[in-house]
């Protein structure tokens, strides 16, 4: 439909330059009038564009100005915690002070198969650069309103965490320049390595600087078909710069978008200005839909770091073999109990006889 629309809108410019040397330009006036026609068509092909973005937004799992449906009221979309505050430009969720935690959590689980995530932020302070913290982070997980130690939110949590990490903790290995975006798939049991900046576990990442930019900044997580992919537009040029990109990726449905963050000794304002969710339409064959598998506990195929034994679905090794020793054990028993008693009704046979 996009295309279809750019198309027409192109069509119409086209034609329009077919005309073009049709028109004898005497005046500056009639120049300008040309340019300002010419504009004209070229923001309403724009807004065509706009409108068809804005009809796979989906409200419900977006946060965006005037930031209705956000707080405490039942009717709210959106939970606020700790210091997170809402201000007519942004959703402040920490305070450029020490040791604050605040997040922001969406309360309707999420159930599209593909869809692509904007989301525009400002990371911003008065600490020297690599004299400020901690970052921000940004949830698709079972789990919601937790407080921890990850960047304001639980560890060991069970789905998808986006980190905009603003210091080096690990400032021995001077392998990344820092602000360092990554990301990382949870399963309950994988842990975030805070001291080392999430190296261990970390599915994929790249350099941005995201503080302090005179420019508005913007992270892209799309996924779809299982392949999650993670680009950033942190430079002013509004193109997407690639940053990870992982197939085989297996997100479980039913869980909850978020936005969290903490400072420590170091500190900076970290402000949510928007996160847009934009469902994609992906056609399926019907083996495709078949194939398609549902998955309850998240993982990434041919990546064993990122697998767990689903316990629940079947035995686990040392449940098998205690019943294998158990049951070994009874049959032992019952073979020697059944061997006393036919020997002694063997004997009481014999002896009948004589
Ligand atoms: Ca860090």
């Amino acid at each position: 439909m996009a295309a279809l629309v750019s198309k027409f809108n192109l069509a119409r410019l086209r034609s329009f330059c077919c005309l073009y040397p049709m028109f004898n330009l005497k005046s500056p006036r009639e120049l300008i009038c040309l340019v300002v026609t010419i504009l004209a068509l070229m923001s309403q092909s724009l807004a065509d564009d706009q409108e068809f973005i804005e009809d796979f937004l989906k409200r419900e799992y977006s946060l965006a100005k005037p930031y209705r449906g956000l707080g405490f009221s039942s009717s709210s979309q959106w939970d606020l915690m700790g210091t997170a505050m809402v201000t007519p430009d942004h959703v402040r969720l920490t305070p450029d002070l020490q040791s604050r935690q605040g997040a922001v959590w969406s309360r309707i689980p999420f159930f599209l198969r593909d869809w692509e995530l904007k989301i525009h932020f400002k990371i911003h302070g008065v600490g020297k650069k690599n004299l400020n913290g901690d970052g921000l982070a940004f949830w698709l997980t079972k789990e919601r309103m937790q407080n921890g130690p990850v960047f304001g939110n639980m560890n060991q949590f069970t789905g998808l965490g986006i980190f905009v990490d603003t210091y080096p903790n690990a400032d021995k290995t001077h392998d990344r320049t820092f602000p360092y975006v990554s990301m990382m798939l949870g399963n309950g049991t994988l842990a975030y390595d805070h001291d080392r900046d999430g190296r261990p576990n970390e599915l994929g990442g790249c350099s941005a600087m995201a503080r302090n930019s005179i420019h508005d900044t913007f992270l892209l997580v799309r996924y779809s078909r299982n392949r999650l992919t993670l680009m950033v537009d942190v430079d002013g040029k509004q193109e997407w710069k690639d940053c990870a990109d992982v197939t085989g990726v297996r997100i479980p449905l039913g869980y909850f978008f978020g936005a969290s963050s903490a400072t420590g000794d170091l500190s900076d304002n970290h402000d949510l200005i928007s996160m847009k969710l934009y469902q994609l339409t992906v056609e399926r064959t019907p083996e495709e839909e078949e194939e398609e598998e549902e998955v309850t506990i998240p993982r990434v195929d041919d990546m064993d770091q990122f697998q767990v034994e689903v316990e629940e679905e079947g035995m686990s090794g040392v449940h098998f073999f205690f019943t294998l020793l158990f049951s070994v054990m009874g049959l032992g028993v019952l073979a020697v109990v059944g061997l006393v008693v036919y020997n002694r009704w063997k004997e009481n046979r014999r002896k009948r006889f004589y």
